[in-house]
């Protein structure tokens, strides 16, 4: 007998078994009915896909439990607007969250399949540029994982960040990114969820019917947002959320008016603008250039997302505009997603007819700001007549925005004009620029930096005079990142040793790893430490074997700088301690005998328009290969330049460091990441105090972490005093020779080629001050090395740095914003058990 209909809707469907019988059933069943193979003629990649679709449906299932379940209770969600995200591979993830590794990869052995090599098929999602889009996909993980009802919110990119390649001189090169392929096994498609967005025209003075002027936005073009959806699994959670990225399209039907007055140009036009806006990710990490497409990326963006939220508020009869501040909180990841809270006010006040203060109150309780730099260059501003051209209405909008607020200033200051226009949205010149992180301060209730120095920056520095308005407004979550991704799934060794010495709870539990402390001096586990770490280092040094062609003695130390290449995270310091070292090689063969084995291990993509970035590269690649043809220095040195820096990438390298450069001027780096996650696998720091690297001293202890160079008070004195790297070139000829080598034209044959680093180094005035730091570095470097030639010595240190970085959970971060920021709990789906 069937059930009839109204008997089957509402009833969850039988929770799908995951035995290993049940898993090899499903792998078959999907290699013939999803993908139509039989199991002899499937590739690697078939495999590949019909794993992820076996996975997919248990993850699916709970994903629907999940959301079956927000909906009866109304939860109150996060919504998490970020222009990026880098999530790297997913299936290892997926698998090792929802605890399905081990039976996945026993019924693939059954089936004659080796799921480790099925993991290479897949190519990362790289939606992102550096550590802005890394965070978004680790705090995803934590909200599911701490069974927080969230949405991330972002860009269906057709091209992620670009693929990096090398010429034959080690200039980097770049090509598209298409990572789609042949389409991606996780992606839902949601054709139902489509939204129309309109942008361009103008706003016309209407009359309502009662006779009062309105603003409507008129003669705008569309274009449609498709949303597909990505699983977010929660790790030994019953949570599964999602991330919904926006794909842009034309309009057909638009396309056909237009086409019918006679607009067929115009037609083409609107088609190209629908297929354009998320074609690409903008490769700038850190400049705004001010393009027009990026703005209108923005907006398309933010207009998808805050739609969708509230169409999902207005689902629920319960709901109305009264309770929207109660089930909706919104994060801005930095204020590329800003113009989401002039959104709302113009959904709030002109389509939905709220009085001004009522909304203003409403898009303040629901936005919150996190701000993720204090370089002026990466402040984004718009151009008005830019923003006016794009967004006409919107620019009324925040002009009126801005009016009420001045006026608040005004009574506050009535004989201070200066105040205006220092806190005014507005920035006075030609053209005017609309200041968006002012906005976003004004708009929200929250603002948040990403370190505790970098916040104590922020509003003694960037916003003073807002913090003084509103003190209670601004608060520090220092970043984190996540263990899973980050130990348990790039490091399944150290993994497995720190499961067996304090039991398998730390992964949700990061501050266990302090347990490890008793076991530093304890010779039999650091002997077991650093085998796993030699291993570590023999498969990264197969690695740049094949990709850099160079051989690499994993017993050398492996000195590592990963990170987006930039002059104020100093890689060039890095280079110029290479050539001080190698100099000393060739100098002084005594030396040779007391020199620490290095490999130095650099990976890092330049911004394709920042032309000096691109010069450090080849510099860094030039000097490389010079020194890996030496055989005069018996191979103590060697030089790695990994090209195409990405997630996995660093899930290779992070495991196998010994040393963490984190050598920014102090100052400039927010917080970092690469840091925490490089000490969580038991690698040293060698930094300055500047972002999170303040907190990792003050958790792993000064004897376990080798600081250097000027503090931010420091810099600031100096600056004071009038800075002049000439003095220094002249004072230190150890750095004056090494730097003037770099560029003589010796590396390349070509004197002119480095010459633009010397210029920004000497007569640009060292904005970075890398010779001020330089005698320091070189300095801390040599305890560094020393300290490297005693194993035990070293293997206790390394050992402390992963005990000790337990607070540096994303986990931990999340929390705070959840009770902090957001003032979320977590809801639990049950298991359907
Ligand atoms: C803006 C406008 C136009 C085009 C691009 C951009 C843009 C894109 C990305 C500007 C900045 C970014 C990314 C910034 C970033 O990654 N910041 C890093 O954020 C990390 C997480 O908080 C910190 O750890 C790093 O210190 C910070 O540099």
């Amino acid at each position: 007998m069937h059930a009839p209909a109204d008997v089957l809707i509402g009833t969850p469907s039988p929770k799908l078994e995951s035995t290993t019988e049940a898993i090899k059933t499903a792998i078959h069943n999907h290699l013939s009915y999803t993908l139509a193979h039989s199991p002899e003629m499937a590739t690697k990649r078939d495999w590949w896909v019909a794993v992820c679709m076996a996975v997919r449906d248990r993850v699916l299932q709970k994903s629907l439990r999940t959301m079956r379940h927000h909906r009866e209770v109304n939860t109150r969600r996060v919504h998490y607007l970020s222009l990026e995200y880098l999530m790297g591979r997913l299936l290892e993830n997926n698998l090792r969250n929802s605890g399905l590794y081990d039976v996945t990869k026993a019924a693939l052995a059954e089936l004659g399949s080796d799921l480790d090599e099925l993991l290479d098929e897949e190519s990362d999602m790289g939606l992102g540029n550096g550590g802005l889009g890394r965070l978004a996909a680790c705090f995803l993980d934590s909200m599911a994982t701490l069974d927080l009802p969230s949405v991330g919110y972002g860009i269906h990119y057709e091209f992620g960040l670009f693929r990096q390649k090398f010429d034959d001189q080690g200039r980097q090169i770049e090509r598209p990114d298409a990572w789609i392929g042949g389409g991606n096994p996780w992606k839902i498609v949601r054709p139902e969820y489509e939204v129309t967005v309109r942008l361009y025209g103008r706003v016309e003075q209407q009359f309502d019917d009662n006779g009062n002027p309105t603003p409507v936005w008129v003669d705008t073009r569309e274009i449609i947002g498709q949303p597909s959806d990505i699983p977010i699994v929660g790790y030994d959670s019953f949570t599964v959320n999602f991330l919904r990225l926006w794909k842009s399209c034309a309009s057909n039907e638009f396309d056909f008016d237009v086409f019918n007055r006679g607009g067929y140009v115009e037609a083409v036009r609107e088609k190209v603008l629908g297929e354009t806006v998320s074609k690409v990710l903008y490769p700038n990490d850190a400049t705004e250039s001010g393009r027009e497409l990026r703005l209108v990326q923005q907006y398309f963006f933010v207009a998808c997302s805050l739609r969708d939220i509230i169409r999902r508020h207005q689902r629920d009869q319960r709901n109305s505009w009264d309770n929207f501040a109660d089930k909706v909180a919104i994060q801005l990841n930095d204020t590329h997603p800003a113009v989401a809270v002039v959104e709302l006010m113009r959904i709030l006040v002109d389509e939905e007819g709220l009085e001004w203060e009522r909304a203003w109150e409403i898009c303040q309780q629901t936005f919150s700001y996190t701000n993720h730099t204090l370089l002026p260059e990466a402040l984004e501003r718009w151009s008005v007549p830019l923003f006016e051209k794009v967004l006409p209405r919107h620019l009324q909008l925040i002009f009126e925005i801005n009016q009420r607020f001045l006026d608040q200033i005004a009574a506050i200051h009535p004989d201070d004009p200066g105040k205006l226009q220092q806190l005014s949205i507005i920035e006075e010149g030609d053209p005017k620029m609309v200041r968006m992180a002012f906005l976003s301060v004004i708009a929200s209730h929250s603002t948040n930096g990403v370190a505790a120095l970098h916040t104590k920056l922020l509003t003694e520095r960037l916003f003073p005079e807002f913090h003084k308005l509103y003190p209670e407004r601004f608060n520090n979550k220092t970043n984190g990142i996540t263990p899973r991704r980050w130990l348990k799934c790039c490091n399944p060794e150290l993994s497995e040793l720190i499961d067996r010495t304090i039991g398998d709870g730390w992964p949700k539990d990061l501050d266990r790893l302090q347990q490890l402390a008793s076991h530093a001096v304890d010779p039999e586990f650091q002997r077991e430490f650093l085998a796993i770490k030699l291993r570590n280092k023999e498969r990264l040094a197969g690695i740049i074997r094949e990709r850099c062609g160079v051989g690499v003695d994993p017993s050398a130390m492996f000195d590592v700088q990963i990170k987006r290449l930039h002059e104020y995270k100093r890689q060039h310091l890095n280079l110029l301690h290479i050539l001080t070292l190698y100099r000393q090689l060739l100098n002084d063969p005594d030396s040779a005998a007391i020199t620490t084995p290095r490999v130095f291990i650099f990976a890092a993509k330049a911004a394709p328009g920042y032309y000096l970035a691109k010069t450090i590269i080849h510099a860094i690649n030039a000097v490389a290969h010079r020194i890996n043809h030496d055989d005069r220095i018996n191979g103590l040195l060697k030089v790695a330049f990994i090209p195409n820096y990405g997630v996995t990438m660093a899930e290779r390298i992070i495991p196998a460091a010994d040393l963490s450069e984190q050598i920014s001027t102090a100052g400039k780096e927010a917080s970092g990441t690469g840091n925490m996650k490089l000490a969580l696998n038991g690698a040293l720091t060698i930094g300055t105090l500047d972002g999170a690297n303040v907190e990792i001293r003050e958790e792993v202890g000064d004897d376990n972490i080798f600081i250097f160079g000027l503090t931010v008070d420091d810099v600031d004195d100096l600056r004071e005093q009038g800075y002049n790297p000439w003095d220094i070139y002249w004072q230190d000829e150890e750095l004056r020779t090494s730097l003037d080598w770099l560029t003589s034209g010796y590396f390349t044959g070509n004197a002119g080629d480095f010459q633009p680093i010397r210029d920004s180094l000497l007569d640009g005035g060292d904005p970075f001050l890398v010779l001020a730091d330089y005698r320091a570095y070189v300095k801390a470097q040599r305890q560094a090395a020393k300290a490297f030639q005693n194993p035990r010595h070293w293997a206790r240190m390394a050992i402390l740095n992963t005990a000790s970085v337990g607070k540096f959970s994303s986990d931990r971060t999340i929390r705070q914003y959840a009770e902090e920021i957001w003032n979320l709990q977590p809801v639990r789906p049950n298991d359907g058990d």
